[in-house]
């Protein structure tokens, strides 16, 4: 069983190369399960405004495992279950288990306080549908002024991005009786290695990025952060557990594999 966990493409029409770069980075990483996790979209402001490149890209991502999972992010959050259904795709609020935890990541981040507050505003169904009961040609403006303040604060950047929480992961982590957590959002890539067990943060994009494999065979539990692009597929890091045990031991680059 091998899981895919990706985030934070931003993908935005005025840029089609983005899209052309994930779906084949993507072609090149077969797995039984694909976890879109959230921020795939720079925005969403409704389906009825979704792109061809939209339309197409999630197609693919829903034809590309035989069950793909989409977990919102705070960029792409009014994207329905209707829509994603359509494509082959199912929308969860997040994965939460013992053996896996993953997130879109900015509920870890709550020393941001006016970031945590305009969240629990905008994620309200009263706020959703005062939005989407404006016109599509309103939220496309509306839209347009987001991608453009984004690029000029440059939003995107880890930097403008607060971090995650130590205490919020490790509740995380206790609450679902876990030691694997995966998430996006920060643009922080690495894995983490605590007592309290893993936690691996996915990048965002430009034309590749870096994402997570989650190998389950037997007893062993392989977690291996890689670099994705259009050309190949390098891992970075891999980290194992055996099943029963709490210890997660980080695996010596000579021995490191990933067949894809
Ligand atoms: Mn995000």
């Amino acid at each position: 069983m091998r899981q895919l966990i990706v985030s934070d493409f931003h993908l935005d029409p005025n840029d089609p190369s983005r899209y052309r770069a994930a779906t084949e980075a993507i072609t090149r990483c077969p797995c039984d399960q694909l976890i879109l996790a959230g921020d795939i979209f720079e925005t969403w402001i409704g389906d009825d405004g979704a792109t061809e490149f939209d339309f197409k890209f999630l197609e693919f991502c829903g034809g590309h495992s035989g069950d793909t999972l989409f977990i919102h992010g705070n960029r792409d959050f009014l994207i329905t279950d209707d829509y994603l259904q359509s494509l082959g795709i199912s929308l969860v609020k997040k994965i939460a288990g013992p053996d896996l935890i993953v997130i879109h990541g900015d509920e870890l981040c709550t020393n941001d306080h006016s970031y945590q507050e305009f969240r629990k505003k905008i994620r309200t169904t009263s706020w959703a549908n005062a939005f989407l009961n404006k016109p599509l040609a309103e939220r496309q403006t509306i839209a347009q002024s987001l991608r453009q303040e984004s690029r000029e604060t440059q939003a995107n950047r880890a930097e403008s991005i607060s971090d995650a929480v130590e205490s919020e992961i490790q509740q995380w982590l206790q609450q679902f009786s876990s030691t694997l957590l995966i998430h996006g959002h920060t643009h922080r890539p690495a894995v983490h290695c605590n007592a309290f067990g893993l936690r691996c943060v996915t990048s965002d994009w430009d034309v590749s990025g870096i994402g997570v494999f989650v190998d389950t065979k037997d007893d062993v539990i392989t977690v291996s952060l890689c670099h994705l692009s259009p050309d190949n597929t390098t891992v970075t890091e891999q980290w194992t557990r055996y099943a029963g045990t709490p210890e997660w031991k980080r695996n010596s680059s000579s021995a490191v594999s990933i067949s894809v």
